[in-house]
């Protein structure tokens, strides 16, 4: 370049420039429009009769014995051949079942979880100790690193919809995941729906409780809350 710095006298040639910085792994960020935001997915609608039968199918195909869950990502199609697991690009949403006697062995993950259920009963989510059986409608809550395993102890099956920020915590580098040590399924040591029964009934903080976590201690919305005892 000339000493007056000017761009445009042409001592430079802008085609082997462009060509030069692409092969040096440079880009000019003049070329790229960047200041809305992006539009990376596409609408689209999964019938649940269709999903259903194909969560069926998967029940033939695999067991909760030789994978950690059975669950079908509802992947966006925009994103699908890009080998992309989400349904937004932070957020993905998937369908899991287990048949009735499996349990979905415990671990845990940075990636946060909710879950809505969907049908069966008999079911369970274990999060941190604390069993939350899983009727249509309720809502259950997996912090991130919370261990959690799911246990069908009923007589059909049960169904449910993850919804995980998997994507966002990839694209931060921060995607960590740990088995439960030796164990299928973590120990029980709180009461069954302690969560709810402590926080979600009364509707106040108990006196005298201290949190130190940096999520809820409420992690379920049950449609059937437990009645307080009194
Ligand atoms: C996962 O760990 C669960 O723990 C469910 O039940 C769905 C989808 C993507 C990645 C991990 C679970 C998941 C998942």
């Amino acid at each position: 370049m000339s000493k007056s710095g000017a761009a445009n006298n042409q001592v430079v040639n802008p085609e082997s420039f462009y060509e030069d910085v692409n092969r040096l792994h440079l880009s000019p960020l003049w070329l790229r429009q960047g200041h809305a935001p992006h539009q990376r997915t596409v609408p689209h609608l999964w019938k649940w009769p269709v999903v259903r039968e194909q969560m069926m199918r998967a029940a033939e195909v695999v067991s909760t014995e030789n994978v950690e869950r059975r669950v079908l990502g509802l992947v966006n199609p925009a994103l699908q051949s890009k080998g992309f697991f989400g349904t937004t690009p932070n957020l993905v949403a998937a369908i899991q079942l287990i048949l009735p006697g499996e349990t979905a062995l415990a671990h845990h993950h940075t990636p946060a979880a909710l879950r809505i259920i969907i049908e069966g009963e008999g079911a369970y989510t274990c999060t941190n100790g604390e069993r939350c059986w899983m009727e249509p409608g309720d809502l259950i809550l997996t912090p991130a690193w919370s261990y959690h395993d799911h246990k069908n102890e009923g007589k059909g099956p049960m169904l449910w919809l993850d919804g995980l920020d998997v994507p966002l915590i990839d694209a931060m580098d921060t995607i960590f995941f740990e088995l439960y040590p030796g164990k299928r399924t973590q120990p029980l040591n709180q009461p069954d729906q302690a969560s709810m029964t402590r926080f979600a009934v009364p509707g106040m903080r108990p006196a005298n409780f201290s949190w130190d976590k940096k999520y809820s201690p409420l992690t379920s919305s049950k449609l059937s809350a437990p009645k307080l005892a009194v």
